[in-house]
């Protein structure tokens, strides 16, 4: 008997992210087993995960796990999973807009559907936040193809173009677009927005913990009086966003908000929610966006808004470029809806095989 057991897998880099996507049902089906192997595929708990596949950070130690989908609107259901690097959890509770771009490509490589014509619309149904996701996939030649002239900030080179397309993420979460019921809410004597379009972030501007919003995440990481002041605002308002106590989870994101400087809608740095993103998450800045749109909100307050249009590319600017979020929304007696929202990212397969985990953790033989 080895003493170790291999899981077939693949590495993908997803936009920002980077993660292992696995098939279903390759994965034990009982949840605390599952996260055993899981923890023990990426190397945590370990800071720097050394004795598995994560990279350490939150970023890259993520988990995809695609199966087909029993949905008439969808080719495969997606599961997001976060594994914390530096203590033994496996959450669920956010989506992952980045490790989604990964999902098409992943499942036309193993066949989970068939390529049609040189572009193949994969229908995602995202399980964490029970919606849909269409992902364009280039498929020229029955193949998926990887290299293009899409650029995305945060990643070097250029890349093929996944064009991702969102219909019904608003309130997935929180259970409303605006879940504590108010544009603006005082949370420890700061003005913060909530908001919930895929991804349940507090808005709020830099300038109100003190910093300028321009600082590297680093610097920011390194400031522990401001890390200390974020995190009490995201534990008191947790509960308000219907997401109870939020100590152990990894959402709401906490975006602090300052003027624009290279002709975007607004500049961000977020707290997701511990370490702070190199950029910004795929739902993180859907989700800033359409409050940059809210009447009265703190992000509009901040934000260089132009003449918006109902529908409408906003340059969410972050620390290492912007991410473009295009949004069709519509404003009756103040209060607004989104009615779909798109954006680019670009994928990359980086490793095919099996991850090994101890057989001690998991023998399925
Ligand atoms: O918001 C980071 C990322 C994410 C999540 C995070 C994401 C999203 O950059 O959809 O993509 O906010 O935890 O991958």
């Amino acid at each position: 008997m080895s003493s170790q057991t291999g899981i077939r897998c693949s590495v993908i880099r997803g936009g920002t992210s980077k993660g292992l996507y696995f098939h279903a049902a390759d994965l034990p089906d009982e949840i605390a087993l599952r996260d055993a192997v899981l923890l023990a595929a990426l190397g945590s708990p370990d800071p720097r995960e050394i004795d598995g596949m994560g990279g350490g950070h939150p970023l890259t130690s993520k988990v995809a796990v695609v199966s087909p989908s029993a949905r008439d609107d969808a080719d495969v259901d997606y599961l997001f999973l976060q594994v914390w690097p530096d203590r033994a959890e496996v959450s669920d509770d956010q989506n992952c807009g980045n490790l989604l771009a990964g999902v098409g490509p992943f499942a036309l490589e193993e066949s989970l559907l068939d390529p049609r014509d040189d572009t193949t619309d994969v229908r995602i149904w995202m399980v964490n936040t029970q919606s849909l996701a269409v992902a364009r996939v280039e498929t020229p030649g029955g193949r998926v193809r990887y290299d293009g002239g899409a650029r995305i900030d945060g990643v070097p080179g250029t890349h093929a173009p996944i064009a991702i397309e969102f219909l019904d993420v608003a309130g997935s979460s929180c259970g409303a677009l605006l879940p504590t019921g108010r544009v603006v809410d005082e949370v420890e004597g700061v003005r913060v927005t909530c908001v919930d379009n895929g991804m349940p972030v507090v808005c709020l501007k830099a300038s109100d913990v003190g910093l300028s919003g321009y600082e590297d995440p680093s610097e920011i990481e390194a400031n522990a009086p401001v890390c200390e002041q974020v995190e009490r605002i995201r534990l008191a308002v947790g509960p308000l966003m219907n997401l109870g106590d939020v100590t152990n989870k990894t959402v709401p994101k906490m975006t602090l908000l300052a003027p624009a400087r290279h002709g975007g809608v607004v500049t961000t740095r977020t707290f997701i929610p511990h370490r702070v993103h190199e950029a910004i998450g795929v739902f993180g800045a859907v989700s800033v966006a359409t409050a940059c749109l809210i009447p009265g909100s703190v992000a509009n307050e901040v934000a260089e808004l132009g003449d918006a249009a109902s529908t409408v590319d906003l340059d969410v600017e972050h620390p290492t470029g912007y991410f473009t979020v295009s949004l069709s929304a519509s404003l009756a007696n103040g209060a607004i809806t989104i009615e779909r929202a798109s954006l680019l990212r670009t994928a990359r397969l980086l490793m095919r095989g099996e991850v090994f985990v101890p057989s001690r953790i998991w023998d399925p033989s």
